[in-house]
């Protein structure tokens, strides 16, 4: 009996560390028509080896209109990497991947697709100050949020 109720309680031990696994490795938004994102904030953790980020845009307006993606990069490099991004144009998803300020990015979708991109979590610092947005023309000003990066 005592073994039996010790493995329930390991299964659960590991069944709660997958959740918050889980919960740290994932970032999952939702973009709009009314050019937001559903989340201000998100949380992940350095300590993920891979670390998602999923987009799905649930309007009906199409990339060319009403594109959006996620890039992540540091807090004050922001207003630069989307001036950059912005010039490299649609084609490109307005976002310069080969810029070492952007950490991620995503492709750019529109309404009812949906896009993911992973990387590593070494590469965020625990503590650093970092910002999710949009970048096509004109949305970073709503669709953005803070990005909090944890150990
Ligand atoms: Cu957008």
């Amino acid at each position: 009996m005592k073994i039996l109720s010790t493995a329930i309680l390991l299964l659960g031990l590991a069944a709660a560390g997958q959740a918050q696994a889980a919960d740290t490795c994932k970032i999952s938004l939702k973009g709009d028509d009314a050019m937001r994102f559903d989340l201000k904030e998100a949380t992940v953790s350095a300590a993920c080896p891979s670390i998602t980020v999923e987009l799905v845009h649930v309007g009906k307006l199409p990339a060319a209109a009403m594109g959006h993606n996620v890039v992540i990069a540091a807090t004050g490099d922001v207003d630069a990497v989307n001036r950059d991004g912005i010039r490299t144009g649609v084609a490109r998803h307005y976002v310069n991947k080969d810029d070492p300020r952007v950490i991620a990015a995503t492709a750019l979708v529109g309404g009812g697709e949906r896009t993911t991109i992973t990387f590593p979590g070494g590469k965020l610092a625990a503590g650093g100050d970092y910002t999710f947005f949009c970048s096509f023309p004109g949305h970073a000003t709503l669709m953005k949020g803070k990005l909090t990066v944890t150990r």
